[in-house]
This record gives C-alpha cells, structure tokens and sequence, in this order.
C-alpha cells in the first residue's frame, strides 16, 4: 500500500492526536478531509473594506458532504465497539456517507428517509452503496425519533450526530482552515439543520484555540432557510418545508450545543428564503465556478444578506474589522440535487449539426 502524505489518509490519520481513537480503533476511512479552502474575490468584493473571503468546499468529500468527516469516526467507533450494523435518520447526506463507511467497513447500514424529500444523487448513493433504505411517512424529525427507539431496543449503532463521535470527526474542519490560513478567521458562516455542524467547527475552534495553534477565535454565524428555523424563531417547527431538503428539520438534535456556539463567539443565527438560496447557489457556481447543494448555499446567502445594509440581517458585518477573514462552509456538491437544476437544463437550445445555425444561437 502506498501512501504519499497523511493528507491522503484521512481526517483520523492527519488529526489523530486530537480524536478519541487509541490503537485498538480499526480506521475506517475513504481519504475523507482535506478539502480546498477557496479563496474568492467575488464574495470578498461584495463585503467591501478589504475583506478577504474563503469556501470551505466540503463537497469535495468522498461523498460528496462533509458527513465524511464524521462518518469515518462514527463507523471506526462502532466497528471498534463490535457493531455489525448502523441505523441512521436522514436527509440525504448522513445517509449517503453511513452506507459508504459501513460498505468500507463490511458491515450492515439502515437509512431512515422522508419519503419523497430525498435529492435524487442521495437516494442513489444509499442504493449504491447497498444500504437497507426505509422511507418514512415523515419528516426528518419523525425519522430520527424513531432512530432513538430502535437504538435502545436493538443491537444497531446509531451514527447520527447525537453519537458524539460524529462531531468529534466534523471538528477537524476548522483545524484545516486555522493550518491554512495560519489562524482562526474573524468571521465563520455555515448552514445550520440538525446543529451539529455549527457545534464541531466551535469545538474544533476552541480546541485549537486552547492549544494555542490559534490566537484567535471567530463569530460564528448560523443560517437556516426561512421555513425551516426553529432556532432563528426558538420554537420546534413541526411541518418544515424548504427546497434546500438537507436542512428541511424543525426540531434540531444539536440546538442546545449550536445557541452555545453563538452565543459564546458573539454570533447570530438568521434566515435566508428559499429564493435567496436558490439565487445565491446560482451565483457561485456562475460567478466562482462551485457547484453546491441549495442548503450549502444558505450561508453564501446569508453572507449576501448581510452585505447589503436593507436587508436587515442579524449579523453586523461592520463589527468586524478592515481586512478580516471571513470562511464560508458548503457542505455539500451541487450534483447531489440535480433536480433544483432542471429549470436552467430546460432552457436548452437544440441546433441543426451545422456551423451557421449554432454561430446563430450563440451570438
Ligand atoms: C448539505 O444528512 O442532517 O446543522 O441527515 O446535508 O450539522 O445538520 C444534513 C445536514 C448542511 C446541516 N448542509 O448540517 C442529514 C443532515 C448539508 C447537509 C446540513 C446538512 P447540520
């Protein structure tokens, strides 16, 4: 076997020193991690006063999120504990790197999926990857109670994120920005559904932080899309809807952890409509060349809403200072959901096999 740097190896082998794992972790990884961190000239731009903005790509993972990160530990762990099956409740992209890992790892996976809320890439990986896809008559929230009930009765390892390995995987996320950028940045946004996400980039953060490979630590802003925002509106939403369907949940596992987040980093949480994070996964992809997921986009639109002083954004970007450095996450690629695309692929012109009519069309 041959391996060129720790990097190729995951985020176990690169940040083994800061993971629960000891030798008797058998690591159960797909190279997951080290993904890019884009710098963009057209997002620092719209901030103004000589702000430099960065894209945490987490689409880049093996699967095309940023679950990897915490799949790999949730999966080592329980291979370790002696599980032979998972059970996850899921809005695609949990899902999707569950039945990876356990493939990787030869065991069993179970997906519980809202049925008809799945985006059509993710619903393929889980058949793909040879998981026992069950689809609930309910939402995410039902299908992670229903999660929670089956863990206590039956030998099957849940791997959602209210197993804490999972955030311990997801933390390294924020040890790769403060390696690349040489420290924390001023200012982190991120998308936020079940919360868990949020939560690992502040532990991670902190962690750093303490060991001082940091000096500072940054606000941390959360974005939920408008129909779906219990923590923005702080009650359980029971019937959330929004096209961005992995961030369609109404009742967060990790909503306690995620306030804590932003409260002690002195950060927000806001919305953004479906409309502007339609809008806003359009632009990057148009504008910067990254393709995501509409739920990645939410904190690309709310970094948009924020730079435009009308719109009344719960986040005040002059509270950071000229020149700060500003790290967007997307979790997740853009052709995970080709759906959300079909209006534009619908526009297609078709053209005789001939010079001149295709010159015509394109002039
Ligand atoms: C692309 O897959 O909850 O706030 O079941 O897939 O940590 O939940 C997905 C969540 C953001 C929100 N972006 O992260 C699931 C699931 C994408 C996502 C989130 C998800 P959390």
């Amino acid at each position: 076997m041959v391996h060129n740097t720790l990097h190729d190896r995951g985020v176990i082998a690169r940040w083994r020193q800061f993971l629960p794992v000891s030798d008797a972790t058998p690591v159960i990884s797909l190279n997951e991690g080290s993904t890019p961190l884009i710098h963009s000239p057209r997002l620092s731009a719209i901030v103004g006063r000589g702000a430099e903005v960065y894209v945490k790509y987490e689409g880049l993972n093996p699967t095309g999120s940023f679950k990897d990160r915490g799949m790999t530990m949730a999966i080592s762990k329980a291979v370790e504990s002696g599980a032979k099956a998972v059970i996850c409740a899921s809005t695609g992209n949990t899902s999707a790197a569950a039945a990876a890992y356990a493939a990787r790892a030869g065991i069993t996976s179970i997906v519980l999926l809202p049925a008809g809320k799945i985006a059509l890439g993710k619903l393929a990986q889980a058949f793909m990857y040879g998981s026992k896809v069950v689809a609930i008559e309910g939402n995410f929230d039902d299908a992670l109670r229903l999660v929670r009930e089956i863990g206590e009765t039956e030998p099957i390892a849940i791997v959602n994120s209210i197993n804490p390995f999972r955030l311990e995987g997801q933390k390294t996320a924020a040890f790769e920005i403060i390696e690349t950028l040489g420290d924390a940045p001023d200012l982190h946004m991120i998308p936020v559904g079940n919360a868990g996400n949020i939560s690992a980039y502040w532990m991670g953060y902190r962690e750093f932080h303490a060991a001082g490979r940091a000096k500072k630590l940054p606000v941390m802003a959360g974005f939920q899309a408008a129909g779906s925002a219990p923590i923005f509106y702080n009650k359980v939403i029971e019937k959330p809807e929004t096209v961005a369907t992995a961030i369609r949940i109404g009742n967060p596992a990790s909503w306690d952890k995620a306030t804590v987040a932003m409260r002690d980093s002195g950060g927000t949480v806001d919305i953004v409509t479906d409309a502007e994070i339609l809008e806003a996964q359009f632009w990057l992809a148009k504008n910067e060349g990254i393709f995501v997921e509409p739920a990645s986009a939410a904190s690309i639109a709310g970094l948009m809403k924020c730079a435009d002083k009308s719109r009344g954004a719960a986040f005040d970007l002059s509270r950071i200072p000229e020149g700060a450095k500003i790290v967007c996450t997307v979790t997740g690629h853009g052709l995970k959901d080709p759906d959300v695309a079909k209006d534009r692929i619908s526009g297609i012109v078709t053209a005789h096999a001939e010079k001149g009519a295709i010159l015509d069309i394109i002039a």
